[in-house]
């Protein structure tokens, strides 16, 4: 505050005293850019990233000043009065740098940070449920078979895919674990397009 008094003084006495300061040699610097960076854009739940500012004046020179930090979205991120961000939930939020008459931000994206080790495949008369099921590798799949008889075969490519569930399965659940990357899809060989893949992460 002391600072920003001094210099308007300072301006004033320089411009009645008839003497403009010209760009190449006197006039005094002043805040031109807040130079926001972000390692990144994306940040998962959890997650933290450190943004920085490097403020400028008009010649390019560091300038000191204050900057503070704000989070257009604090449901999706936070961030710390040192510019530190936190990831909360999905979703995207503007992380806003402010200094002297200067605001700059920058929008980060936040995702979920695993995809889950367990996930359910549902039957309904003739489809899979969800049809594409995304796990973690090393994950495992539970394919819960209604009252309706139903199976799984897993195509021959690409390798990788647990062992199928033959025959005409009602009334259990059976699981898989998923020790390969990739996608496998499989079908089932009583109801004609139905079909599913499992993603593995
Ligand atoms: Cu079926």
């Amino acid at each position: 505050m002391r600072f920003t008094v001094a210099l308007a003084l300072l301006i004033a006495a320089a411009c009645s005293g008839g003497n403009s300061p010209t760009q190449s040699g006197g006039s005094p610097p002043v805040l031109a850019t807040l130079g926001l960076s972000a390692p990144g854009n994306t940040l998962a739940i959890g997650g933290t990233m450190q943004l920085s500012a490097s403020p400028r004046d008009q010649d390019g020179s560091p300038f000191q000043t204050v900057v503070t930090w704000t989070s257009g979205s604090l449901f999706v991120a936070t961030i710390t009065s040192g510019g530190l961000v936190h990831g909360v939930a999905e979703g995207q939020a503007h992380m806003y740098a402010r200094g002297g008459s200067l605001t700059d931000s920058t929008l980060i994206t936040v995702v979920t940070g695993a995809y889950p080790s367990s996930a359910p495949v549902y039957m309904l008369p003739s489809a899979y449920s969800p049809v594409q099921t995304d796990i973690a590798l090393g994950g495992t799949v539970q394919f819960v078979f209604p009252s309706l008889g139903h199976n799984v075969f897993f195509n021959a490519t690409p390798a990788g895919a647990p062992a199928d569930i033959p025959g005409q399965v009602s009334n259990q659940t059976v699981s898989r674990t998923f020790n390969t990357k990739g996608t496998f899809a499989y079908n089932c060989t009583i109801h004609p397009g139905m079909t599913g893949t499992v993603v593995v992460h």
